[in-house]
């Protein structure tokens, strides 16, 4: 199944669907503004607080199918996530159960379909979905309780979080050298408004507050929207570049006008390992970064033909070429009325 983000209309959607609800059974609804970040709470239909925890900066939906084409596994069997994140089981095959516990015995942390009487080990059917939201750090099993035995099983591994002090998008414009887009870590995400070249190019760079030691190194993945980890429409993997305190995230094929999220997966910093993510929008001529592209950014690029670059202008150089001139214009001109979703 196809891993993605909760988008906000999605949840609102899951959350009308599905009486099965999040963790407790109970319909709920995430926020997913990264603003939430601290404050982020999940209520029941009576407005109680039905979770508690630290959540992702972007809490994600991670996809396990029950019994794919009727074989008795969970599938993928073995799913790495960070705190925060929701996991989707969806039946496609009758007659199992997700039962949290070590093989084969529930302990009842969480179980389909709606996490209660978890150690009676309830069966359902094709088309049910369950979802369950892990708010803490740790390694949990489940199974099925009626096909345990046959090695129906699964693993969840939960990261902490690791909170990087800053993020980049970094482009070279010619001999005016790199200029960054700055990529906040909470709030409205920062828009990168420079070409990607014929492959959608884009350089992530993240630091943390000490030397990333991770062994081996961390590997990165585009968690929700359209784009890969890798350079010149090839994706490498998930492979970054980590010197000191920094890490360099080759990002290729990232589509416009939408916004995605870039994990950072198995980050060590000091003590602490865990997963970080960083958030970007890709809106093409937006150069005064409002997440709209019309005649405002055309104004403002005309105004700044001929300018040598500053950390003030360079965002009117779309084609990060080094020089402010017509050719920006004509960029954002073609890219008038787009706007990030
Ligand atoms: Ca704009
Ligand atoms: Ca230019």
């Amino acid at each position: 199944m196809v891993q993605g983000s909760l988008s906000l209309g999605m949840i609102v959607a899951l959350a009308l669907l599905s009486t099965s609800g999040f963790s407790d059974g109970q319909t709920a609804v995430i926020s997913q503004n990264k603003q939430a970040v601290r404050s982020l709470t999940i209520v029941d239909q009576n407005g109680r607080v039905a979770l508690s925890g630290i959540a992702s900066a972007e809490s994600q939906l991670f996809d396990v199918t029950v019994a794919p084409g009727g074989s008795r596994v969970f599938s993928p069997n073995t799913l790495s996530i960070s705190a925060g994140d929701t996991v989707r089981w969806t039946w496609q095959g009758s007659g199992h159960s997700v039962t949290s516990g070590s093989p084969c015995t529930a302990d009842s942390q969480f179980c389909s379909p709606d996490d209660m009487n978890c150690s009676a080990g309830v069966l359902s059917d094709t088309g049910t979905i369950y979802t369950h939201t892990f708010e803490q750090a740790g390694d949990y099993s489940y199974f099925c309780v009626a096909h345990c035995l046959s090695g129906m099983t699964g693993t969840i591994h939960v990261a902490e979080i690791l909170q990087p002090t800053a993020a980049v998008s970094r482009k070279t414009h010619g001999a005016a050298g790199d200029f960054d887009v700055d990529l906040p870590l909470a709030g409205t995400p920062g828009v990168e408004c420079r070409t990607g070249g014929g492959t959608n190019d884009y350089t992530m760079v993240v630091t943390f507050d000490a030397t990333v030691s991770s062994s081996p190194p961390p590997l990165a993945k585009v968690t929700s929207g359209m784009g890969d980890v890798g350079s010149g429409g090839i994706p490498n993997g998930g492979t970054v570049v980590v010197n000191g305190d920094i890490v360099t995230v080759p990002l290729t094929n990232i589509a416009n006008a939408q916004t995605i999220n870039v994990r950072l997966n198995g980050v060590t910093v000091g003590a602490n390992t865990g997963n970080a993510d960083i958030s970007m929008s890709l809106l093409i001529g937006d150069s005064n970064g409002n997440g709209t592209v019309n005649a405002s950014d055309v104004a403002q690029t005309k105004g700044r033909i001929g300018q040598a670059l500053t950390t003030s202008n360079f965002r009117s150089d779309v084609n990060a070429n080094g020089a402010i001139n017509a050719g920006d214009v004509s960029i954002v001109k073609s890219h008038s009325g787009e706007s990030v979703p």
